[in-house]
């Protein structure tokens, strides 16, 4: 018998109907890029034209969770969870993005999905949007053109109508700030646009436009029936100043949370509008920079639902932290950086699994959890993604991600426990090794290794996979005494 790493998580610190979770995204697992009607998404595009990716890999096969659900279906209840975080391919239900035409065979699929989930006493967290854009709709203008939001709407309505019945949890959108930085301003993910300063609020804007109005849709017309909870996925590192004691550094550090979480948290959980700092900060580098056309940061119409209030939960998805110095005197371009004005930069002391920006700092998660309750009024939150990935040799006797395992849920339970945060639910990044955007398949946060090797794609659990079972079975156990 080996030693357990994650024996000292002290379950009795999560509430009883603690949702123990792993997640996965349609364009990382799935492949089967143009099987049985889907149609492209802007992901397969990407892909396909040369150059984009590690070693141009894609997605068309991945894990082939199409073809080979039982197989996933078989990991998550080896490792006894309660709920799966999935996403949909809308291209896979929807081929040119619109209800004008529904491929019945993406029906049947997440169907199947969704039942066997059920019939296992799985609870099903549903993502309407992964990154993996319809193409058709990119033709259209994408998330830059206005007219998104209601495609958008029509599509969460019917995937409201056609799997609410049975899916309880809804993400509408995941990461918009990943979404609109890297797809739009940096170009390292599709649609790879590199429109620096512009396009980025753009996106952003139109995302939660569109956010909001399917939550309007749910509250309207399926809540009352489906009684189900509706949120948008956000992701953020936690920040703090280089150096405490300068004032521009504190600045900087609060205008850094502002343009990656308060960006899309500001008008959800507290004004209806971007946070002042970037309004302000913004307009100035405007005058500075003598750019006229028109505001980059867009504004709410008056004519459409506001976002402020239209997330039933916080789903936070955590992955790192940064040590934030002031820039914003320093000559640059128009682009969002600039605009930040802020840098973030890792503590040399801080350990670095696989991806370089990932500095594995799970105490921080805390703090942040902490920030959010005192900024956006005590949410009940779900951590939707966290997790640790692997560079390099496989190593099955993951020993670092379990000591990452071990540390992470710790911090969770005092966040719970000592700093009355109401953390409803931690999902693992991710449940097997697959697609890794840009990265490719090289980097692995798997709790199952996949051998991407082999046709079969075999899927094997990593150490920390069984460490994490250990904890929800142990989880399970003290609930069952609590009750007797
Ligand atoms: C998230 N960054 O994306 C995504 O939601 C997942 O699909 C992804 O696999 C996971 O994190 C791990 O990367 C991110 O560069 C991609 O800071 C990039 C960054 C952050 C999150």
């Amino acid at each position: 018998m080996k030693m357990s790493l994650l024996k000292e998580v002290p379950v009795d610190a999560f509430p009883q109907d603690f949702a123990w979770g792993a997640a996965t995204a349609a364009y990382q697992i799935e492949g089967c890029w143009d099987t049985d009607g889907k149609g492209p998404s802007i992901w397969d595009t990407f892909c396909h034209a040369k150059g984009r990716v590690f070693e141009d890999q894609t997605g068309d096969v991945a894990c082939n969770s199409y073809q080979l659900w039982e197989e996933d279906l078989k990991c998550i209840l080896q490792l006894g969870l309660t709920h799966y975080r999935l996403s949909l391919s809308w291209s896979r239900l929807l081929p040119d993005g619109t209800t004008n035409y529904i491929n019945p065979k993406g029906v049947t699929y997440y169907n199947k999905v969704i039942n066997d989930l059920i019939a296992n006493a799985v609870m099903p967290m549903v993502t309407l949007n992964h990154f993996d854009l319809p193409q058709a709709l990119e033709n259209r203008g994408g998330w830059k053109s206005p007219e998104i939001a209601d495609v958008f709407d029509s599509y969460a309505r019917f995937c409201f109508k056609t799997f609410g019945d049975r899916v309880k949890l809804w993400i509408t959108v995941n990461e918009p700030y990943v979404c609109a930085k890297h797809g739009y301003e940096d170009g390292l993910f599709a649609p790879g646009l590199r429109e620096p300063g512009t396009s980025v609020y753009l996106v952003g804007h139109n995302m939660l436009r569109a956010h909001a109005r399917a939550w309007h849709s749910y509250n309207a017309h399926f809540r009352h029936l489906q009684g189900g909870k509706v949120s948008i996925a956000l992701n953020s590192d936690w920040a703090e100043p280089l150096d405490p004691s300068s004032p521009e550094d504190v600045a900087a550090t609060q205008r850094y949370m502002d343009f990656i979480l308060g960006w899309f948290a500001c008008p959800v959980f507290c004004t209806g509008d971007y946070p002042e700092t970037m309004r302000t900060r913004i307009e100035a580098r405007n005058l500075e920079l003598g750019f006229s056309e028109g505001p980059r940061l867009p504004k709410f119409s008056e004519d459409e639902p506001n976002p402020l209030g239209t997330a039933d939960f916080f789903a936070l998805n955590y992955y790192t932290s940064r040590k934030v110095k002031d820039t914003s005197s320093h000559p640059s371009e128009l682009s969002f950086k600039g605009d930040q004005g802020a840098e973030g930069v890792m503590d040399p002391s801080w350990p670095i699994c696989g991806l370089s920006w990932l500095a594995v700092v799970p105490e921080r998660l805390r703090k942040l959890l902490n920030y959010i309750k005192e900024t956006y009024n005590n949410p009940d939150i779900y951590i939707t993604e966290n997790g640790f990935s692997q560079i390099g040799p496989v190593e099955l006797e993951d020993a670092e991600r379990c000591q990452f395992y071990q540390d992470t849920l710790q911090e969770v339970s005092e966040a719970i426990r000592d700093d009355g945060v109401s953390v409803k639910g931690y999902f693992a990044w991710t449940l097997m090794d697959n697609f890794e955007w840009a990265e490719g398949f090289r980097a692995r946060f798997g709790l199952f290794h996949v051998d991407f090797s082999t046709a079969e794609l075999k899927r094997t659990v990593y150490r920390s996979g069984t460490e994490y079972a250990a904890v929800i079975s142990r989880h399970r156990t003290h609930i069952k005494l609590e009750k007797t």
